[in-house]
């Protein structure tokens, strides 16, 4: 049997490869890469890997392979699963992509950008723009996350409900393979039934099965209108209920429509400390309400005002607010986006990423939150998220009183596994768009039928028969 290569025969190797430049392996080095971006989770690396082109990933593969290393792929390093940095122990190579950042052609005939998986989500958004195009992902972490992990990690966000998720977006992938084999298939089209459709394998597998290196996306028109309102609703089922009615009156021109708790409000606005609700009072639910169009922003105000005054009529909306500008819009968003960050600085959220059918999710948000209530009776709710597309952020945060770490300790296991069966239960999936990675790896088993782990154990084993890339990510060992 093969003996696994020192560390520093790993960086000696991989150096003369990529050039000692691209090839880290200090601690103080190494330390921002193996950390992930909340400091949950902490691993260990041989070395960081910078490099600048298909080949150099290549390359590394084959060596890495070879020798027997494991390998984790990283882009911006956003992952809220620990998805993207190494195990505790172990000599893995990090090979990250954000030297591999250019946008390789925006072609605005046939509506594609063509870019390497390093350039990140807020880049490739402008090179649309530039070309008066739109490309329509939007994640809070847009200025730091890169391509290649909204690829890998299938990322989802605030216009699913008009645009789809990275899935939806995606035309080509170039991949590194985990024995360094290049696929090639950086391709432009809209239809290509060519038998098995082999770039989606790369698309959601969180780094498991290869390493993008390379994409082509869709570009849709860009919007010249938007209109954006903050609306609070007597519960979710009226939030629902609005979007039913939002659907019918604006169409297609719905783009975004996520609902925020009233503890997730609270939340929100003492983080960022001289914010005010643009709605008086305190109030349990609120929706977040973005149409846009190529059309005229005073025909969607029309469509808004209309929405929302049916809904203060029929006791959907209780209250409302229509941004009046782009400042306004900017800062009703802010309020949005800012919500996870304030967790993360808050500490001591558990954090399920869950989605339902839009016909269960009132119930299934009602349910979850006696569920938790009878856990921890003093827990603030932080319910917030993508309603539109059935996606909920079901975090409850510990009580101002309680230490992070204590809650997190006491009510972790349990509070999960209860919000995750209901939203099994409802129809749903315990991870929406944020993924596995180590965080909920274990389980997968329980909400995996027997057919679909062994079905994804064998595609692992087909791509990645030595399991050195990203292993112990995604998939539960008991399978293996
Ligand atoms: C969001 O929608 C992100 O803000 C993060 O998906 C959600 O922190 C979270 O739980
Ligand atoms: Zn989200």
């Amino acid at each position: 049997m093969s003996t696994i290569p020192s560390s520093e025969a790993i960086v000696a190797a991989l150096s003369a490869l990529v050039g000692p430049q691209a090839c880290l392996s200090s601690d103080a080095e190494l330390k921002p890469f193996v950390t992930d971006y909340r400091g949950l989770y902490v691993g260990q690396a041989a070395a960081v890997v910078l490099p600048g082109s298909t080949e150099q990933v290549s390359q590394v593969m084959a060596w890495c392979y070879e020798h027997g290393v494991a390998v984790v792929p990283q882009g911006g390093n956003t992952s809220l699963m620990g998805g993207a940095v190494p195990e505790p122990n172990g000599q893995a190579v990090v090979i990250n992509l954000r030297r591999m950042n250019r946008v390789l052609d925006v072609d605005t005939v046939n509506d594609t950008l063509t870019l390497q998986a390093g350039v990140t989500l807020n880049a490739a958004r402008t090179a649309a723009e530039e070309a008066e195009r739109l490309f329509p992902l939007r994640i809070g972490s847009e200025g730091t996350c890169q391509i290649g992990g909204n690829i890998s990690t299938n990322a989802g966000g605030t216009a699913v409900l008009r645009y789809g998720n990275m899935r939806d977006l995606v035309l080509g992938v170039e991949a590194v393979l985990p024995d360094g084999r290049i696929y090639s298939g950086l391709r432009g089209l809209r239809k290509d039934n060519t038998g098995y459709d082999l770039k989606q394998l790369f698309v959601g597998s969180e780094g498991t099965l290869g390493i993008v290196t390379a994409a082509v996306l869709k570009l849709m028109p860009l919007p010249r209108a938007s209109s954006v309102a903050l609306a609070a609703v007597p519960d979710p089922a009226a939030a629902v209920g609005l979007l039913g009615e939002a659907k019918k009156a604006a169409g297609q021109t719905v783009t975004a429509f996520e609902l925020i708790s009233g503890p997730a409000l609270e939340l929100v606005l003492e983080y960022l400390g001289n914010v005010k609700s643009p709605l008086e009072g305190g109030h349990a639910w609120m929706v977040l309400i973005e149409l846009t169009s190529g059309g005229s922003s005073e025909s969607l105000d029309q469509s808004m005002m209309q929405i929302l005054e049916a809904g203060l009529e029929s006791g959907l909306v209780l209250d409302a607010a229509l941004a009046q500008s782009v400042a306004d819009a900017q800062a009703f968003w802010r309020i949005r986006e800012e919500i996870s960050d304030a967790q993360t600085r808050t500490g001591g959220s558990i954090k399920c990423d869950v989605s339902v059918p839009l016909s269960r999710i009132a119930g299934f948000i009602e349910e979850a939150s006696d569920a938790v209530r009878a856990l921890e009776p003093q827990a603030r709710m932080i319910v917030y998220g993508h309603m539109g597309d059935g996606n909920v952020h079901f975090n409850p945060l510990r009580p101002k009183d309680r230490a992070a770490k204590e809650f997190l300790a006491a009510n972790y296991e349990q509070v999960s596994h209860a919000v995750d069966s209901l939203a099994h239960a409802a129809g749903g999936s315990i991870s929406a768009e944020h993924g596995i990675g180590v965080a909920k790896r274990d389980d997968l088993t329980r909400f995996k039928s027997e057919v679909e782990l062994e079905l994804m154990w064998q595609v692992k084993k087909a791509l990645d028969p030595k399991n050195l890339l990203n292993p112990c990510k995604v998939l539960p060992f008991s399978k293996g």
